[in-house]
């Protein structure tokens, strides 16, 4: 963590108190000019920091920052987490990943931005990223398992969103074919995985997450290809966003944790229990029709056909069929 960050972190652990220029560059071990420097720069980041002279310095407003020291109180991984990067802003977290990955980053290492400039959807397609409000974040793991296991990862993923919604805020969130977890039919988080490997050997995957936290409905874009929301539209106010990450990131620990050791099973039945879309007859985009039965082990999707013959799904969009067809 930045010297910048620490001072942040204090000031927010002490809030409306003054805390000294001696404490701060005692407790950092840098002097007091350097505190004073770092002070300034967090005011040009928008931080509100009043001075004075015999008391020190006291936060009174600003951006609401994801800080690693407050998401890392009470974090206790096995896997994930051995590193935690924040950042104010990015172009996309998974593209720092990839670097800090082809750099021989340790497995488990996170990256989270408050902003991404060019936040990634899957096909080329943009993920709405506005700053201070919702959860962008990439993790990174090395798990020793065949190539074409890989997919099974953001399962893990979507399954641990979807429960840490459910079980903070009490929302009735559920998984979507491939890489979606919805509210009441609204998207609420996307997932975007990304992998590097050679034909018999897997270096890295990325799981790439975004959550929508605290978006307000004018942050959404006009043009959405799915209906959105976030937790602060479906409970009507706004969430601690360190609480939700952390407790996200410990679900998803225990999850890849019980992955390594007991495989895809377990977390297939989970995200079988949580898709609403279980039994239920579909449409693949506008082509082949049929009832989802369940998930395959590379991560495709069954669907059992009129004839009763089992189709095997690997891309396209899901939409339930109305009754009458
Ligand atoms: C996804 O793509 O759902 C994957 C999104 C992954 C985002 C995370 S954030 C952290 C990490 N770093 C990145 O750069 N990316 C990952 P896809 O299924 O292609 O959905 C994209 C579509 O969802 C867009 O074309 C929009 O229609 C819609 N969309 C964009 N932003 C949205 C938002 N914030 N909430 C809901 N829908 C959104």
């Amino acid at each position: 963590m930045t010297s910048r960050d620490k001072i942040l972190s204090l000031f927010r652990s002490s809030p409306d108190t003054f805390v000294s220029g001696q404490e701060l560059s005692q407790t950092l071990n840098i002097s007091r000019a350097a505190v004073w420097k770092q002070v300034e720069l967090l005011r040009e980041q928008g931080f509100e920091i009043e001075a004075q002279r015999s008391k020190g310095y006291r936060l009174l407003d600003g951006p609401d920052r994801l800080l690693a020291a407050e998401i890392e109180n009470g974090l206790c991984c096995k896997q994930l987490a051995s590193r935690l990067i924040c950042l104010p802003e990015i172009d996309s977290t998974n593209a720092r990943m990839r670097h800090l990955a082809e750099e021989d980053a340790a497995e488990g290492t996170v990256v989270i931005a408050d902003r991404q400039s060019a936040g990634r959807g899957r096909l080329g397609r943009r993920w709405e990223s506005p700053s201070a409000v919702n959860l962008y974040c990439s993790i990174l793991l090395r798990p020793k398992i065949p190539v074409q296991q890989a997919p099974q990862l953001t399962f893990l993923s979507a399954v641990a969103v979807a429960e840490t919604l459910n079980q903070l805020y009490q929302l009735p969130a559920k998984v979507k074919w491939p890489n979606d977890v919805l509210v009441g039919g609204k998207k609420i988080a996307g997932l975007l995985n990304e992998m590097n490997a050679e034909t018999e050997q897997i270096h890295f995957v990325i799981l790439g997450i975004g959550v929508n936290l605290n978006m307000t409905a004018e942050q959404f874009p006009e043009e959405l290809n799915y209906p959105a929301t976030s937790v602060l539209l479906e409970q009507g106010q706004p969430i601690d966003r360190s609480v939700f990450v952390r407790e996200f990131l410990q679900r998803l620990d225990d999850y890849y944790v019980e992955f390594l050791e007991y495989g895809f099973v377990p977390i297939r039945r989970r995200w079988e229990g949580l898709c609403d879309m279980m039994n239920t007859r579909v449409q693949i985009d506008q082509g082949v029709q049929g009832t989802v039965v369940g998930l395959d082990t590379d991560g495709a999707l069954r669907l059992q056909l009129e004839n009763g013959s089992v189709e095997r799904i690997m891309a396209g969009d899901v939409r339930p069929l109305s009754l009458k067809n």
